[in-house]
């Protein structure tokens, strides 16, 4: 295989450009090194690996789903040391991975990607990067969708006089121990760090515009005996992570991805575990939600509760006014004064793809193709776009099972295509009917889907409340529909 370096020297393009050096990023480098697929060099805009586990670094960071299965089943790791492993063990996890298969090399850290446009008499991409230009017949994003923090639009915000920052962007030298710290937001990375706060701060305000349902987490660290054993017999391991696998596929029929009879079912599990937890009956009325469980992502936690239950937690549910240089003035005319200001308030999805400055065939620019809305075939490729391979795409999330599982499909559905490429072919571009029939079959699957019909707003929507974020299935059907890619549905040229 030619190495990057060696093309680069030769001036020649690479015949894959990955950007991102996260879980889909590496997954694809490691697929294409295995098929022999080359030159290929990934591009990364952090200082290091592991995207989402290299940002996210704020306290109680982990995963909510099981490390057995939230890992490339092409590089297993036997002993995982927890059920939900904590950010650092992913980030490990990574960086061990991407050294093991050589990786690193191939690497350019510090490089961000600004924008590509298609050269159709050379069957190339130019690619600007804020470290120079590179030319390569195909492209692979593994940019992923959650790494623009979104910050509140709320009036004052840049008053405020303190340390303020997001969870994705965690400013390790602020001490926030004895201090009285705000927190906005109670999604996923929320009622993680809530409860790593409430132990340091002095005063912990949590301000919540929405209660999330949350359900029982039972996290647990792996005995070493069982660590032996899967180290020792891989096919327990294997079981292990079928097992988990199925566990979660079934949470697909059980109406987390339609309202059905199992969604009260499971919204009473969720109710009775907030009983159990909290016996104030007005704080369980406030932390009670008023849509239908699935319709927000979905959280696990067995310490949130009674982190929120502590003397020096308060949360506080009227809705914030302004942020004034000494903390938050809340709608009702309250001050809450505060020493520092978290933000928990999430991700830009829709902006990740709508910036990618990218310009395709006949100069059709990405965000005029999706001026209507986002959408991919199989949340992959886009009319238009040769060449051009988007990992954790839209309509690629999931909110009941892994997204590793949807990341696989998708980096066998390009390899396909690579191969198209390598066998000759100039490029390799999605017929516009197979996108619309795709989109059409989607879309009609979402018009009565539990975010659309679930009574709340989430991130999962754009701003004409449509879903072009999840995938509205089973992570089977999306193996069935991407796995290999039906060149029948593609343009080859
Ligand atoms: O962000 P979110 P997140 N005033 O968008 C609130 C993944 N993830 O970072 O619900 C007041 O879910 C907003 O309120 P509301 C996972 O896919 C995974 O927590 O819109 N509040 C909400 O409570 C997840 O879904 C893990 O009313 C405001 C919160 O901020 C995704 O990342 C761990 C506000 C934002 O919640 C994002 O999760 C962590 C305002 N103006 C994250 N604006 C795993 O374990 C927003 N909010 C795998």
């Amino acid at each position: 295989m030619i190495e990057a370096s060696d093309a680069a020297a030769r001036s020649e393009p690479l015949a894959v450009l990955i950007v991102g050096a996260g879980f889909s990023g590496l997954a694809m480098a490691i697929r294409c090194r295995q098929a022999g697929i080359g030159p290929f060099r990934v591009i990364e805009k952090g200082d290091g690996i592991g995207g989402t586990w290299h940002d996210n670094t704020y306290p109680g960071a982990a995963c909510d789903v099981p490390s057995h299965l939230y890992s490339l089943s092409f590089a297993p790791k036997a002993d995982w040391s927890r059920m939900y492993a904590p950010q650092a063990e992913i980030l490990a996890y990574l960086r061990e991975t991407a050294e093991r298969h050589g990786l690193m090399p191939l690497i350019q850290l510090g490089t961000a990607f600004q924008g590509a446009t298609w050269d159709e008499a050379r069957a190339l991409w130019h690619v600007e990067t804020d470290r120079g230009p590179i030319t390569a017949r195909a492209i692979v994003s593994g940019m992923g969708g959650l790494h623009h923090p979104a910050y509140p639009d709320i009036p004052g915000r840049d008053a405020f006089a303190g340390p303020a920052f997001h969870t994705a962007a965690w400013d390790h030298a602020v001490s926030l121990a004895g201090k009285r710290v705000g927190v906005i937001g109670t999604g996923a990375s929320a009622i993680q760090v809530v409860p790593e706060l409430a132990e340091v701060a002095g005063q912990l305000t949590l301000f919540q515009r929405t209660p999330p349902w949350i359900m029982p987490k039972n996290d647990h660290a792996i005995a070493e005996r069982i660590k032996a054993r899967y180290r020792r017999l891989p096919l327990a391991r294997r079981l292990e992570r079928a097992r988990l696998f199925w566990l979660h596929e079934v949470r697909a029929l059980l109406g987390f991805t339609k309202v059905s009879k199992l969604t009260g079912q499971a919204e009473a599990l969720a109710r009775r575990h907030l009983a159990k937890a909290v016996p104030d009956p007005e704080l369980r009325r406030r932390l009670t939600p008023n849509y239908r469980l699935g319709c927000k992502r979905v959280l696990i936690s067995d310490t949130y509760y009674p982190a929120l239950q502590r003397p020096n937690v308060t949360l506080e549910t009227g809705s914030i006014a302004r942020i004034t240089p000494g903390g938050v003035t809340t709608q009702d005319g309250r001050t809450h004064d505060l020493d520092a200001i978290v933000y928990a308030t999430g991700f830009d999805v829709t902006a990740t793809f709508t910036r990618m400055n990218l310009v395709g065939r006949d100069g059709l620019r990405l965000a005029d193709a999706w001026a209507g809305g986002m959408g991919a075939y199989q949340g992959i490729t886009v009319a238009g776009f040769p060449n051009y391979f988007m990992l954790l795409g839209p309509n690629t999330g999931l909110g009941h099972n892994s997204v590793v599982a949807m990341i696989e499909v998708q980096v066998q559905h390009v390899l396909d295509c690579l191969g198209a490429l390598r066998r000759g072919t100039r490029a390799v571009e999605v017929r516009p009917e197979a996108q619309a029939r795709f989109l059409d079959r989607i879309r009609a699957r979402l018009a009565d889907s539990i975010w659309q019909a679930g009574g709340c707003r989430s991130w999962y929507l754009d701003a004409q409340g449509r879903n072009a974020t999840l995938w509205p299935d089973s992570v089977m059907a999306y193996r069935r529909s991407a796995r290999r890619a039906r060149m029948a549905d593609y343009r080859l040229g």
